[in-house]
């Protein structure tokens, strides 16, 4: 099938399915009548698009954190505990290594080692192999509606097994779980494997099953600026939209800078919604996430817990529908749930403390969302004109071509030619803009900027100071100041 951005015919969705379903016996579980007629017994406030309505209807931002173990009783209880004791609004599992890979039989040892030793040997819950009932099991046994956390450029059978499971929400995207996931799995693949997910979901839609997706916003999570992450999060909008899909939230990484983080999320809503509504989809509920910061983190837990409720406070100034919630572990691995519920309180504690103050009037900050607007329609255009006016084809020509580009990304597919680095507050701003289609003016922006900080520092902008800006935040810092 030749690669277009458009609604995939019910025959075509349903003769791959069977080979999907077919890959691994536990396929066999999904009766997708029987899987829509359960979802229709989920009430409301556990189902992901009503919890997300109300919460962008109302102004709040809901807090999720990421947890995922092998076992099916041990996910149960670290999910009540994040809810009981983290207040959590929202619960992911997050899927382990092996599952992304597709590697099932190794994720079936993990489980099986674990059951030995009595602790998870896997770092994820993997949910293909504990089939329909296994996830059925860990949806019923919380209140709060739970979201499939992964990374996996080809999730078709995850997602056909974890919807048909219960679950209401699925992230990732042809993009998003491709090129910071992966060196050699072409976007061909990837966005043909996700029109897949997609058009299941559009499968659900059309039976009245809301299921909502949601695109990983923080890429390589390393100095992303808002232009790059916004261009990928519309786009893999358009592409769910295309397939039927009806509930989306578009995802954006804490950078660091409070007028750059709350313009990058205020900016990110409108522009989706410009986008979606070019396309002809006005029926489509649109929210947003504000993930915490993605780089090194400190390793001292009070010194985590600053740069947590920095992230916090971005996310409720920005008034992002959602925050995804980092623990004083994150240097050192996996958190313990005790330490997750810490991350989820301390974030609540400032999201309730800022949530009636707004901050998107401020003169910095509208100045700081029109660059942002300038520069993320300037990659979409570019982008969408190589394809033609096709987003899907548009997508592989322009990464191809460098107009859309990520940075430090392992990807082949990618150029990953444009480089980051802060300016003189702390914004992230590009080094080398590589091939993305700026205006004049945009670039000459950018070099302002960073001819600012470097007479600060007495020194060139150059790669030594983007090493300095990634370690920064991990060294008690945002900005990677030279040695006085
Ligand atoms: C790309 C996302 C990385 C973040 C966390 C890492 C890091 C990964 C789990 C998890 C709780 C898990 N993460 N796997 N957190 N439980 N099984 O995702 O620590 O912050």
């Amino acid at each position: 099938m030749e690669l277009r951005n458009i609604k995939w015919e019910e025959e075509e969705f349903l003769k791959q399915r069977k080979g999907v379903l077919e890959s691994w016996p536990t396929g066999s579980q999904v009766d997708l009548e029987e899987s829509v007629n359960y979802h229709k017994s989920i009430p409301k406030n556990k189902i992901s698009k009503w919890v997300l309505k109300n919460a962008k209807d109302e102004g709040k931002t809901l807090t999720q954190p990421r947890a995922g173990v092998a076992l099916i009783d041990d996910q149960i209880e670290l999910l009540q505990f994040l809810e009981r004791e983290g207040m959590a609004d929202f619960l992911p599992i997050t899927i382990d290594s092996y599952t992304r890979l597709n590697r099932y039989e190794e994720a079936q040892k993990g489980i099986e080692e674990s059951n030995r030793l009595g602790r998870s040997m896997l770092n994820g819950f993997p949910a293909v192999n504990h089939g329909v009932e296994g996830c059925r099991k860990v949806c019923e046994s919380v209140n709060v509606p739970v979201e499939v956390r992964h990374g996996t450029p080809d999730s078709r059978l995850l997602a056909e097994i974890t919807l048909a499971g219960g679950f209401t929400d699925f992230e990732g995207g042809a993009i998003t779980y491709n090129i910071p996931y992966s060196k050699d799995v072409a976007l061909t693949t990837s966005i043909r494997n996700w029109q897949y997910v997609d058009r299941l979901i559009g499968y659900y839609q059309e039976k009245d099953v809301p299921i909502n997706r949601e695109s990983f916003g923080p890429l390589t999570g390393t100095l992303v600026p808002p232009c790059v992450a916004h261009a990928v999060s519309i786009s893999e909008a358009l592409l769910a939209a295309t397939q039927g899909v009806r509930s989306i939230t578009v995802g954006y990484g804490q950078c660091g800078n409070l007028i750059q983080d709350v313009a990058a999320i205020e900016s990110l809503s409108i522009l989706t919604e410009e986008y979606l509504k070019k396309f002809g989809f006005r029926d489509v509920l649109i929210t947003t996430v504000f993930h915490q910061w993605m780089g090194g983190f400190p390793q001292n837990e009070a010194e985590a817990f600053a740069v947590i409720s920095w992230g916090a406070t971005a996310a409720g100034l920005g008034g992002a529908t959602k925050v995804i919630v980092k623990t004083p572990h994150e240097a050192f691995g996996i958190p313990t749930k005790e330490a997750n519920a810490l991350g989820l309180r301390a974030t609540k504690q400032i999201i309730n403390m800022v949530k009636d103050q707004r901050l998107v009037e401020t003169e910095l900050i509208k100045k700081e969302i029109t660059i942002i607007k300038e520069e993320t329609k300037s990659i979409l255009e570019a982008t969408l004109s190589l394809g033609n006016g096709d987003i899907a084809i548009g997508l592989v020509r322009g990464f191809e071509a460098g107009v859309i580009d990520v940075p430090f990304a392992p990807s082949r597919f990618t150029k990953s030619k444009i480089i980051p680095v802060r300016d003189n507050n702390g914004a992230v701003r590009l080094l080398n803009i590589g091939n993305l289609p700026f205006s004049k003016k945009l670039r000459n922006f950018h070099k302002k900027k960073l001819e600012e900080r470097g007479k600060v520092e007495n020194r060139k902008p150059s790669f030594k100071m983007v090493v300095d800006d990634i370690y920064a935040i991990s060294k008690g810092y945002l900005v990677g100041r030279p040695k006085k």
